[in-house]
């Protein structure tokens, strides 16, 4: 009976296995995945807005062609997360409807407005920086089909990271403009993206039963500190300064010190009121509109293959 089989689960979960789309699992169990993966996915489509929004204005041909790589990327990552969460039961049409309704949530970063160049190596840099943060612990969720798609996602958020480092890089050695702007984009990203990790683990109903389920391996505020100390030295290669006055190394705790997140602003984002949700939920939409005679297409296509294959 289900008494059995949840310890049989509940076996499987301390013994740090995998749960598979065939195995029983609690109903909480799948409902935690469906809505942590499917925001996830979310967030990988919503995230090539932003950038997405350079890509006519690239400075040269090279970095045109990275961009064009990097926000198909984030693209394909959207699909493999989709079809992840598909094995738990949900369509990937009733995931998109509830995104486009307003129902579902995405990263609070992606409403938030690429206002200059810097700003697409910021992000490489800093989101795409925490990004990897959070998802390389998320290889090892307990969940088989969420676990290995991150494997991927991860080696090419490492590379996405890389030439948005790279891109500072190169306009920190320009201009004095080009200086200011990388620093004015930093001042603007820097908060939100410690944000992204979500609320401190007090304030974080799901953690204790994310944890326990082996979803989530490490906390919101642990992984916010590695990604800080991992950060600064980077911030001084790259000759920038993070925004924040009480950032310092604490001898004692073997970490940095930080200055307080303004959670109200995070909530208000998350609430739908940040700077960019609503052009950002339009434009997806939009999108997915103009995109219906595609699969309209695809569609027909496919039932014609079928019909030949079965005369
Ligand atoms: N934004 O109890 P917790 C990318 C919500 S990277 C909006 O701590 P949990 C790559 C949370 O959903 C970004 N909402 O929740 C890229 C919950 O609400 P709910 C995507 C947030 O699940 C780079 C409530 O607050 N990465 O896309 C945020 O245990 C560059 C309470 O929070 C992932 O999704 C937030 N930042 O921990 C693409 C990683 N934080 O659902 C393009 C997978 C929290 O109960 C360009 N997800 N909330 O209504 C996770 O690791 C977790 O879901 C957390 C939240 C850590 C995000």
């Amino acid at each position: 009976g289900d008494a059995e089989r949840l310890t049989r689960f509940d076996a499987c979960i301390d013994a740090d296995g995998r749960i598979e789309p065939r195995d029983w699992m609690p109903e909480a169990y799948r409902k935690t995945l469906l809505r942590q993966i499917s925001q996830h996915a979310h967030s990988e489509v919503v995230g090539m807005l932003p950038e997405g929004n350079w890509i006519s204005r690239a400075p040269s041909l090279k970095r045109k062609a990275i961009l064009l790589a990097k926000v198909q990327d984030e693209g394909g990552h959207g699909l493999y997360l989709y079809s992840a969460a598909e094995t738990l039961g949900t369509s990937r049409d009733q995931m998109v409807e509830a995104l486009h309704a307003g129902k579902a949530k995405y990263s609070s970063i992606f409403n938030y407005p690429t206002l200059t160049w810097a700003d697409v190596g910021v992000i490489g840099w800093l989101v795409d920086g925490a990004a990897i943060m959070n998802q390389v612990p998320i290889c090892r969720c307990s969940y088989g089909p969420y676990a290995r798609a991150m494997i991927r996602i991860c080696k090419e958020e490492s590379f996405h990271q890389r030439q948005g480092f790279e891109s500072l890089m190169t306009l920190m050695a320009g201009t004095p403009a080009q200086r200011e702007m990388v620093q004015d984009a930093v001042n603007r990203w820097w908060w939100p993206v410690l944000a992204m990790f979500g609320p401190p683990d007090a304030d974080s109903p799901n953690s204790a039963q994310g944890m326990r389920w082996g979803i989530k391996r490490i906390s919101n505020d642990d992984l916010r500190q590695k990604f800080i100390d991992a950060t600064v030295p980077q911030a001084k290669v790259l000759g920038v300064t993070l925004p924040d006055p009480d950032l310092k190394w604490n001898e004692a705790r073997g970490h940095h010190d930080y200055g307080a997140i303004d959670w109200d602003d995070f909530w208000n984002v998350v609430s739908g009121n940040g700077p960019c949700n609503k052009e950002r939920l339009a434009t997806r939409v939009k999108a997915h509109e103009d995109g219906a005679w595609v699969r309209e297409a695809a569609l027909a296509h496919a039932r014609k293959q079928q019909q030949r294959t079965l005369k």
